[in-house]
Formats: C-alpha cells, structure tokens, sequence
C-alpha cells in the first residue's frame, strides 16, 4: 500500500511550533507580505532574519510530539510489509526527521538551512543568521538568505511529489489549513489520479469538501490512532501492503 502524506503547522503545533492561521497563529502578528516574501527580505533584510531567528531558535528547544512519531512508525511498518509512506511536508521545523522519518519532501524549505544567493550552496544553519555571516561553501559574506520558500516562490519537489500521487493508494493531509497552493492543491491532483482522500485536522480546513474521509482532532489523538488502524488492516487481510 503506498501512502502520501502531506503535513502542515498543525502537526507541529503540539510541540509548541505556532502556526500559522490559527488564533494567536503567526499571520495574526505578523504580516506574511511583510516577511515571508523575496521583496519583504531586499526591502527589510534585518527584520526577516529576525523573524526566522526567532523560529529557528524556538525550534531548537522543540521536540517531535507522538503524531511525528506515529508517521515514522507508519514508514517503517508500511515498509516491513512490502508498502511505502512519503511524508510531504509545508514546514521547515525538522521535527519529522527528529522523530526518525527518511526521504521528507520540505516543499517549503527548512529554518536549519542558509542558501548562498552567490554560490546557491545550502548549508546547515543552527545560529543565528544575518547579514555579515560568511558562506561556508565560497566565504562570500553578506549572501546568506533563509532556505525558505516565500510567497511568489516557486516550492521545492514539486515533480517528484506529482510522481508519488500518481503512485498512491492513499493521500492524507495532516493539520494543515488548506490555504496555501500549490500544496492545498495536492488533494485535486490525487482525486484526478483515482486517489482516495483523507483530511485529519483540528477543524475542517479550507478544502475540506475535497477529501472522501476525514478524522477531526488533534494530531496527537488523531494520527497514532489512525496508524495503528491503517497496520492492523493490512495485516488482518494478511496480504503485503
Ligand atoms: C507559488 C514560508 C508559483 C515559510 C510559506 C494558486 C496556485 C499557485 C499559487 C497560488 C495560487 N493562489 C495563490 C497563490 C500564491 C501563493 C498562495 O497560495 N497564497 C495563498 C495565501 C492564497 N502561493 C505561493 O506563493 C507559493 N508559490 O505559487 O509559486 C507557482 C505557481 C503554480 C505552481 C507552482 C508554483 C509559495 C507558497 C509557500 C509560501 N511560504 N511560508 C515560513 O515562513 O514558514 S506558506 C506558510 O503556510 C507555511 O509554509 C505553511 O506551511 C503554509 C501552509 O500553512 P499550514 O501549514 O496549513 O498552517 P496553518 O496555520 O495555515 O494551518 C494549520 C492547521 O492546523 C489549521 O487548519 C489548524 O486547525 C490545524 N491545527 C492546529 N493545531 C492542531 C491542528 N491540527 C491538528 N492538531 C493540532 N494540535
């Protein structure tokens, strides 16, 4: 059986990683055209690495929580079973590969990497980052961006995870709003590739009357449970995956 599972901030917000439109969320703060874009970074430089310095070290004293945790135990059991779980996801923490996930997609980037805008080299990034830091690939200094994907960015993947629709059984969004595309789009790619669709949330999201299933609650309840559901099938038809 072959699953692609595409996660949002909501997967992540259980570990005290906000979110983004939730009450209190990120975007009631601050204003994503403001900093979660290229011109915000050329017009304010100072105030986007702020922003993403802020998020960086908040992460670091972040955990995965037993949803992250869930989604591994799903990869390694689908595999054991002859399956495969693609984790896709919107956020740049990196609480899935934590949590002990392979091959995560981060269409959106991630806050533990620096992009060179000199050499395009992508290098680890745990400290903060600004604009005397030096690129440890050429030593350029001044060059250094977030790995991030703004808005009017083109996201990361996007081929490849066209490929692993095609190729699922299933598609499961996991605390996500649904907002943005092309990501909230994935759900109408996997219907016109005969996907069955599945939505597990706090509350209904933006596109929620997309999916044929859904499960609503926190990803902590929710997604172990769903987990120990999906194994315990296959084995009862004691087939592979
Ligand atoms: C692009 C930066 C060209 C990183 C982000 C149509 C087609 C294509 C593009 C567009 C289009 N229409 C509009 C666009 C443009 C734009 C867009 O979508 N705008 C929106 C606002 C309308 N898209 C872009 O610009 C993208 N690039 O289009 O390039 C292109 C065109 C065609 C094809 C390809 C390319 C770039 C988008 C990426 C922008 N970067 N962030 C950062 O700062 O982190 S977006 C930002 O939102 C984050 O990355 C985040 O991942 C993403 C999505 O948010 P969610 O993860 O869903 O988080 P949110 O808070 O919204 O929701 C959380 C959910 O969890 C809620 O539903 C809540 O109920 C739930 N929840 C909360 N707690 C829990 C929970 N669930 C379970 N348990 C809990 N405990």
């Amino acid at each position: 059986m072959n699953i692609v599972v595409l996660t949002g901030a909501g997967v992540s917000a259980e570990s005290g990683l906000g979110t983004f439109r939730d009450k209190g969320g990120l975007w009631a703060k601050y204003d994503p055209m403001k900093l979660a874009t290229p011109e915000a970074f050329a017009a304010d430089p100072a105030a986007v690495y702020a922003f993403y310095n802020a998020r960086r070290s908040n992460l670091l004293t972040a955990a995965p929580n037993v949803a992250h945790e869930a989604l591994t135990r799903l990869q390694t059991g689908l595999a054991a079973r002859g399956g495969r779980l693609s984790i896709v996801t919107q956020n740049v923490d990196d609480l899935h590969e934590r949590a002990g996930s392979r091959d995560v997609l981060h269409m959106h980037g991630e806050l533990l990497k620096a992009r060179c805008l000199s050499c395009h080299a992508v290098s680890e990034w745990r400290a903060d980052l600004g604009g005397t830091d030096r690129c440890p690939a050429c030593s350029a200094v001044g060059w250094l961006r977030p790995h991030i994907v703004w808005f009017g960015e083109m996201p990361f993947n996007l081929g490849e995870i066209q490929t692993l629709l095609s190729e699922a059984d299933l598609f499961v969004a996991i605390g996500t709003s649904g907002a943005v595309y092309p990501a909230a789009g994935f759900v109408q790619d996997a219907r016109m590739y005969g996907v069955r669709t599945r939505e597990m949330n706090l509350e209904p999201s933006d596109n929620h009357y997309r999916f044929d299933e859904s499960a609503y609650g926190s990803a902590t309840g929710i997604v172990p449970r769903w987990v120990d559901g999906v194994l315990a099938a296959i084995d009862a038809r004691g087939e592979a995956a």
